[in-house]
């Protein structure tokens, strides 16, 4: 594992000055110190990370009097529109994961091969012909599928909630037999659609979950028999709950190779304070209770699963208009990714590509919300090893590291959550490591912080990303890139995501309520050599 010692010397004090013009329209200025352990990485993200999901809901779907999916249905999306593709093809959104759920309301008839019908041609089910509309989009673009099969068919439900009966899957089984027979190509098959722990609307049990897993796991190692790459197999998708996920990943033995599960920590859509929420540390942090507890539980069982977040779209039931689609919900979401990062969670699935308001595209226009931007920057700029990361300074600075993805250096994100306050940040590294295999058989720590950079020539520079709502304005479905709004061209094009250079001798502004990426590519710590 070539770990390249560095050699920690602090070559250069910055020195604290700053330009009236850095200081944006704020009355307080605060310093802070952003701490990078350099040395491991906490947690490794997959390549194809990034990941949104496509929904079934009719334009019949409704919260609190407000119908939100039009035509963003897998079963009715224009995916024709040069602004969905342009948003999933390679060189922007690259390896986007597309994540279709299962359709859970509908259930839909039995497939039979000879016939030109897949699951048949009522409302709400997939069509053979749309099925190979959406397989030539999926290669078109170059988007990695994952397909959520239908877990409830075959049970009973009792008037409790509790899904008693075994999984049948003859449907699913004919299904993945037609996508074989075809060559397309699924990259996943996922059991799953809220059903474990307490579910939401049904339940079935850790046991008789884990069964159906096995059975999903054996359906594929027989279908892909002389076929590769062999898709993975996927459960549970629904809400954590320990005592079930322990004994799910105890009795799928070998079965399972990604745990997923659904987050909607910010509450219903029809919430009035959604925002503050998003902009209070203390709350953004809870959702790390789940995140750990999870990883040890897994770390703490046999199974060789890793963990993917399946579903989230922060407010549940469509999310909430001006909130879930503007500029304020990249806190939360990049928050979101930065956190799972840490975690080891190596795909995290949003809702949704498209529909509700939660979608990273706009619903009728398809046009991207602020978020898709987040979600390209962070594609573009983060790698797949997660550096852990401090903040000294004030509370409401999120910071998250990552080993670069366009050079052996790292990137930084900060995002500033306070209204008024403008922070002057210094990145330092933290290169405390124990001596435990030196000499001396006791334990010791020897700690040492190294500012940055480390400038041999005063030539070098960092890349910087500034974001920032339009109009300062937090409800604002447009997004500014270091000053410049973020917006498709008259073809439909995705604008470049161009930076601004800063002297790597100065600090980094991170004026309030705004979001930074800072790469900075001369930064090699053993992490990322
Ligand atoms: C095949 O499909 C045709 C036409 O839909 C139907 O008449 C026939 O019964 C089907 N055969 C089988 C074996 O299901
Ligand atoms: C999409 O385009 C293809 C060929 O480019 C065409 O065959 C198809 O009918 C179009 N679909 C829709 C819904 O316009
Ligand atoms: C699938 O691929 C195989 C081998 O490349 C080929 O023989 C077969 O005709 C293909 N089937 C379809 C439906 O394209
Ligand atoms: C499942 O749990 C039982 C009881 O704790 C234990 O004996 C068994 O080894 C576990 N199996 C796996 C695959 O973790
Ligand atoms: C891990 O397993 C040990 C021993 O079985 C148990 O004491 C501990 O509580 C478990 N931890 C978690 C997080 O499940
Ligand atoms: C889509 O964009 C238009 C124009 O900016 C806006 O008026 C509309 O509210 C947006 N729709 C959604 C669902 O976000
Ligand atoms: C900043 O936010 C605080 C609450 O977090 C609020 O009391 C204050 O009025 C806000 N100030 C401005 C200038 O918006
Ligand atoms: C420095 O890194 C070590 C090891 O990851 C960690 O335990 C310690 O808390 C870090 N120090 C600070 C000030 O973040
Ligand atoms: C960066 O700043 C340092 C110190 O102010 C200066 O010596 C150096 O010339 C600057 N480099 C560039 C490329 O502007």
């Amino acid at each position: 594992m070539g770990y390249r010692q560095i050699s920690v010397t602090v070559l250069f004090l910055c020195l604290f000055q700053f330009s009236d013009n850095t200081v944006v329209s704020s009355v307080v200025e605060e310093k802070g110190t952003v701490l990078v352990y350099g040395r491991a990485a906490v947690g490794t993200i997959d390549e194809d990370f990034i990941c949104a999901t496509l929904d079934w809901w009719p334009p019949q779907k409704c919260d609190y009097g407000t119908c939100a999916w039009d035509h963003a249905s897998i079963l009715n999306l224009d995916l024709n529109n040069t602004i969905l593709q342009n948003a999933i093809k390679g060189g922007t959104l690259q390896d986007l994961v597309i994540y279709e759920t299962p359709d859970q309301k509908q259930p839909c008839l039995p497939f039979t091969q000879n016939s030109s019908l897949l699951f048949g041609y009522t409302q709400g089910c997939l069509s053979l012909r749309r099925w190979n509309e959406l397989n030539a989009f999926f290669r078109k673009t170059g988007a990695k599928v994952i397909f959520g099969l239908n877990a409830l068919s075959g049970r009973s439900i009792k008037p409790n909630g509790e899904a008693v009966g075994a999984w049948d899957y003859t449907n699913a089984e004919s299904f993945i037999q037609y996508i074989v027979q075809n060559n397309h190509t699924i990259d996943g098959w996922e059991l799953g659609n809220e059903l474990c722990g307490s579910g939401v609307g049904a339940r079935v049990a850790a046991n008789q979950y884990a069964i159906d897993t096995v059975a999903l796991r054996n359906i594929v190692n027989r279908v892909y028999k002389n076929v590769s790459p062999i898709p993975l197999v996927i459960g549970p998708g629904g809400f954590f709950e320990a005592t079930w996920f322990t004994e799910y990943f105890n009795k799928t033995e070998n079965s399972l190779d990604a745990t997923t599960r659904h987050i909607y920590n910010l509450g219903p859509g029809v919430d009035t304070h959604l925002i503050e929420k998003i902009l209070n540390p203390s709350y953004l942090d809870q959702e790390a209770i789940t995140f750990r507890s999870l990883k040890n539980i897994i770390k703490n069982s046999s199974t060789k699963a890793v963990a993917w977040v399946g579903e989230s779209g922060g407010a549940y039931n469509s999310g909430r208009n001006l909130v879930s689609n503007a500029f304020v919900y990249s806190f939360w979401y990049l928050d979101q990714l930065g956190m799972a990062s840490i975690y080891d969670t190596k795909t995290y699935c949003r809702q949704s590509l498209i529909g509700g308001n939660y979608g990273l595209l706009n619903t009728t226009n398809f046009t991207p919300n602020p978020d898709y931007y987040s979600a390209l920057i962070w594609r573009t700029l983060m790698g797949r090893k997660a550096l852990f990361t401090s903040f000294s300074g004030i509370k409401k600075i999120r910071s998250y590291t990552h080993c670069a993805r366009q050079s052996k250096g790292i990137t930084v994100l900060l995002m500033n959550l306070d209204n008024t306050t403008t922070v002057v940040a210094t990145v330092e590294l933290n290169n405390t490591f124990s001596l435990r295999h030196a000499k001396h058989r006791k334990s010791s720590q020897k700690r040492e912080i190294s500012q940055l950079p480390w400038v041999s020539n005063g030539e070098i520079q960092r890349e910087e990303y500034h974001l920032t709502a339009m109009d300062g304005n937090l409800h604002s479905q447009t997004m500014l890139l270091n000053g410049n709004a973020l917006q498709i061209s008259s073809t439909g094009d995705i604008p470049p995501l161009e930076p601004i250079h800063v002297n790597s001798t100065e600090p980094i502004t991170i004026a309030p309520y705004s979001i930074v990426f800072v790469h900075m590519r001369t930064v090699v710590v053993p992490a990322c050599a």
